[in-house]
């Protein structure tokens, strides 16, 4: 078999990088070493950046989006029962999109299927060879049989766990590496949320996160022992614990019900450099990872994905030099959302062993912000997005 493009991953870094090239007459295959239907299980991002927007709007995946995502014009910083609104329209004249990753996959596996895409689903011991030659390799079994394909490049689309990453030697690849002393336990819910917009807020009893999918489900966060466990937590207990993190006024309005998926994730800051070795290039979670404050993984992976698929097409249209140019622009890009994920979970959790000064120095911050028309600006032009 032969492609111009082999992807490893079938997330939404690769769904949306295949069908970008497809469209552009660069022909890929997706190797995905789940089943579609588990993909679509995994319940992750909620928030959509406008950059993210465009490109499925330009990948032809885009029209259940526009229907069905919420427009946030802000967001909701509380500390306490003290509350700061973040208006992103009025600082940037900006606007992000609430629309589910697992809606954002599921559109855009409808779109490669609509064009006759190759994926291929439930690959195992995928090995990338050739990298540095001429041309590379991509095995891979699936069924028992052993498949190979010749391909111009490989796209590292496969996430943290992947094997794109583990292909650059160790004395070429550099890691840089925070990881946080907590996680997130998160809920899905079929209730109404509790607020129009989304809360982060910040208490002595830790972090919790008031978010959403549409206007009858919920999504909402606790910070949470890093070696807790889902089964450890009640629904009861869940809700009771939410309502002690978030102001007053919100927790008496606050509507409980079952839980449709519970589940713990762990925060993580990571960044692999170079993101490009010979003809294989990282992108997304293959490449890093942020924590979840702030919103930035799935946006950070889409902007990648702009990067790589402009430099592919350039490229193939005869110019030689694009392809240099995608490592040092998106790893540019991606270090900043590092900056501002870090920054804005440093701000809002309590950290175990945090000393009274420490938490006087988050307040004090916390109180600048609310006074300070510049610095909720700079928040603002961050949550919505720097531009590609
Ligand atoms: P993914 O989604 O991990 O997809 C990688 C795919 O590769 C497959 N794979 C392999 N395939 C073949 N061979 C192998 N050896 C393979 N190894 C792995 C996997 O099965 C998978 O299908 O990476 P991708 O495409 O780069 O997308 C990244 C995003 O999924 C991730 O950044 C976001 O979900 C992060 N994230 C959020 N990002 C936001 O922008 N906004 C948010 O609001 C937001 N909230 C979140 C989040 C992540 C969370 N968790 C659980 C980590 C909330 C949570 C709770
Ligand atoms: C979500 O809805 O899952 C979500 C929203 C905002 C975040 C993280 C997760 O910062």
């Amino acid at each position: 078999m032969r492609a111009q493009v082999v992807i490893v991953g079938g997330g939404p870094s690769g769904l949306l990088l295949s069908q970008l090239l497809h469209r552009a007459g660069i022909d890929t295959v997706v190797l995905e070493r789940k089943t579609k239907e588990y993909v679509l299980g995994r319940i992750r991002a909620g928030v959509l950046e406008r950059g993210m927007v465009a490109q499925l709007r330009a990948a032809g995946a885009g029209a259940r989006m526009d229907r069905e995502g919420l427009v946030h014009s802000g967001t909701v910083l509380s500390y306490g029962d003290d509350e700061i609104r973040i208006d992103f329209e009025q600082h940037t004249g900006e606007t992000v999109l609430v629309y589910g990753q697992t809606e954002v996959t599921r559109d855009l596996y409808a779109a490669r299927e609509a064009m006759g895409a190759r994926l291929e689903f439930e690959v195992e011991d995928v090995v990338i060879e050739g990298i540095e030659g001429d041309g590379a390799t991509v095995s891979y079994t699936q069924g028992g049989n052993r498949h190979s394909i010749r391909c111009d490049y490989v796209a590292g689309c496969d996430g943290y766990h992947g094997v794109s990453r583990k292909t650059i030697p160790g004395a070429v690849r550099q890691e840089f590496e925070r990881i946080y002393p907590f996680g997130w336990l998160g809920i899905l819910a079929d209730t109404p949320p509790v607020h129009d917009e989304l809360i982060y807020a910040s208490s002595d009893n830790g972090f919790a996160l008031c978010s959403m999918r549409s206007k009858s489900r919920s999504r909402y966060y606790i910070q949470c022992d890093i070696a807790d466990d889902p089964a450890n937590w009640s629904d009861d207990a869940f809700w009771d614990a939410l309502r002690r993190r978030i102001p007053a006024a919100y927790g008496e309005t606050l509507q409980t019900g079952p839980s449709i998926e519970k589940s713990i994730a762990p925060l993580r800051s990571f960044v692999c450099e170079p993101m490009r070795w010979g003809r294989l290039f990282l992108c997304g979670d293959a490449a890093h990872i942020v924590p979840p404050t702030g919103a930035k993984g799935l946006n950070t992976a889409a902007s990648d994905v702009h990067y790589l698929s402009e430099a592919l097409i350039s490229h193939y249209a005869g110019d030689h030099d694009a392809l240099d140019i995608y490592a040092p622009k998106a790893l540019a890009r991606v270090w900043k959302a590092e900056r501002f994920s870090w920054w804005m979970t440093n701000l809002m959790h309590r950290f175990p062993g945090q000393s009274g000064f420490d938490r006087r120095m988050q307040q004090a911050e916390v109180a600048f912000l609310q006074e300070n028309e510049h610095a909720q600006a700079v928040l603002a032009q961050n949550y919505v997005g720097l531009p590609y």
